[in-house]
């Protein structure tokens, strides 16, 4: 059974008339566009869309989803994303799939944020899954040596071909491999502290909803 897909489906289900929708980004947020999508086509839901990548606004907009840019609205009803790592007390790690920072500022816009995933996701503490971190490209070498000597071991994140990879603002991403971080708060207040950094992946304190896909059906965790 595709679980992404059943959490994807069971997420589009929370989406209403007139709503204003955050759309994420990823394999699992795929499912659930593309749910929003047939209801538009199928069942004329009236809604406006706002997305967190380049990919999830093409996939968007060949759905028929009315978009709208994240400074054009002034709220966001609810915003439905994936997550790569949920802890037992519902903090996340994104940014796998490189989009955490725009994925970040429409969810601060978003009066409910819903995560959807597998339950290969649900872990008991953060950190199995490399830290996200985006950086600026001037100095980011310097940021790297910084992180290094923090023991945080840093990584860039490469292409196949070996060159750095770019995020949709043109920006590097640095992973942190750090197996388990025991204080995600105070990790997140460092990062934010260093200049260079853009925004780190780790979501704190901000999920109202939380969707698990299992074998035999979706989990709802408000
Ligand atoms: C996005 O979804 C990213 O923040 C996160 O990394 C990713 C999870 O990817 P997937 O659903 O493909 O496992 O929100």
């Amino acid at each position: 059974m595709n679980l992404k897909k059943m959490v994807g489906y069971k997420a589009a289900e929370f989406v209403k008339d007139g709503m204003i929708v955050g759309l994420g980004t990823g394999s699992t947020a795929y499912y659930m566009v593309e749910a929003i999508g047939k209801r538009v086509k199928e069942e004329g839901l009236s809604i406006v869309g706002v997305t967190t990548s380049h990919r999830t606004t093409d996939q968007a907009r060949e759905l028929g989803i009315p978009l709208k840019d994240i400074d054009e609205v002034d709220h966001i009803d609810v915003t439905i994303d994936g997550a790569d790592e949920i802890s037992d007390d519902y903090q996340g790690i994104k940014g796998g799939g490189a989009a955490h920072l725009f994925e970040k500022m429409v969810a601060n816009q978003s009066e409910e944020i819903i995560w959807i995933v597998d339950d290969s996701k649900m872990v008991s503490k953060l950190g199995a899954f490399p830290l996200p971190v985006e950086v600026v490209k001037f100095g980011c070498g310097q940021v790297l040596n910084l992180l290094k000597k923090e023991n945080l071991n840093p990584e860039f994140r490469l292409n196949d071909d070996g060159s750095k990879l770019e995020t949709d603002s043109g920006n590097y991403i640095i992973d942190l491999h750090l197996g388990t971080i025991e204080d995600p708060h105070k990790l997140a207040s460092f990062l934010d502290s260093v200049t260079g950094v853009v925004e780190h992946g780790l979501f704190l304190d901000s999920v109202t909803k939380v969707i698990v896909g299992r074998e035999d059906g979706p989990e709802v965790i408000d």
